[in-house]
């Protein structure tokens, strides 16, 4: 069996979400870094689209965060993240699905508003993991990036308003659909905690996150912690965290 390579952005809330998936089923993989702004031409080439994360399985390619966690639950079915009964499988792939489609961009877009501003702190995020010269030339370019990552993620004021609405919604969801059992579905550990936790993170950046920012941070970060830190759904995700991320199966080329 060919071992699966994961092409990812490091400071990526659905990257994260694939790592946990692969690290969680303890599948031997490897991972492979671009940095944002200038991966397109590669992703397109790979996958006929633009957006990581991407898992080459063999021959395959596989595009899409929920996707590849359906390939690997088939080709690799033991520790499944789906629950065994149908009813609650539908409902972790329906909680799935609505934080894919109606969370992940919104969370990013808020973030993206508040920290891009903050040229060094974020061209050093993004670029975690790279060579100090390429970490270098990335900052230097970093501020003529801005304006397209901008409008590729349609960054604005407004999208800013939105994303912290959204973002709350997705947080007072969490708390209550956890409170009475601790998980999304039933009283284990599904796929739904691991969406709802992976892409709610920036909202708290756990310490078990594979990679790491490091304070200080710039006031921007601070102000964008601190508006969460007291949320309940906070708590839950950096529990989720500490008792689910377990340990990497990243393997070293
Ligand atoms: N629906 C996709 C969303 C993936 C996504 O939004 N990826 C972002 C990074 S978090 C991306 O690749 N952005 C760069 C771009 O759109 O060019 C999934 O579930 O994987």
């Amino acid at each position: 069996m060919a071992v699966p390579e994961l092409f990812q952005f490091s400071f990526s809330h659905y990257n994260e979400k694939v790592r946990w998936a692969l690290d969680y089923k303890s599948i031997p993989h490897y991972r492979h870094s671009l940095l944002p702004g200038t991966h397109i031409p590669q992703v397109i080439w790979m996958s006929g689209q633009k957006q990581l994360p991407v898992l080459r399985d063999g021959q395959k390619f596989i595009a899409g965060s929920g996707e590849i966690i359906d390939h690997l639950e088939q080709r690799y079915p033991k520790r499944s993240l789906y629950p065994r009964s149908l009813h609650a499988r539908k409902r972790a792939l329906e909680i799935q699905a609505w934080f894919d489609g109606q969370v992940g961009a919104h969370v990013r877009r808020a973030l993206f508003h508040q920290i891009l501003p903050a040229h060094r702190f974020s061209a050093a995020a993004f670029s975690q993991g790279f060579s100090r010269p390429v970490r270098t030339a990335y900052r230097l370019m970093f501020p003529g990036l801005v304006p397209i990552l901008k409008l590729d993620m349609r960054i604005t004021r407004k999208g800013y308003e939105a994303g912290l609405t959204r973002t709350e919604e997705a947080l007072d969801f969490i708390a209550e659909q956890t409170a009475a059992e601790g998980y999304m579905v039933g009283d284990k550990f599904s796929v739904a905690d691991l969406t709802a936790a992976s892409l709610v993170m920036p909202t708290c950046f756990p310490p078990e996150l594979p990679f790491n920012i490091d304070p200080p941070y710039p006031t921007e970060m601070d102000d964008w912690l601190s508006r969460w830190r007291d949320h309940p759904g906070t708590a839950w995700i950096r529990r989720m965290y500490y008792r689910h991320r377990g340990s990497s199966a990243e393997l070293t080329p």
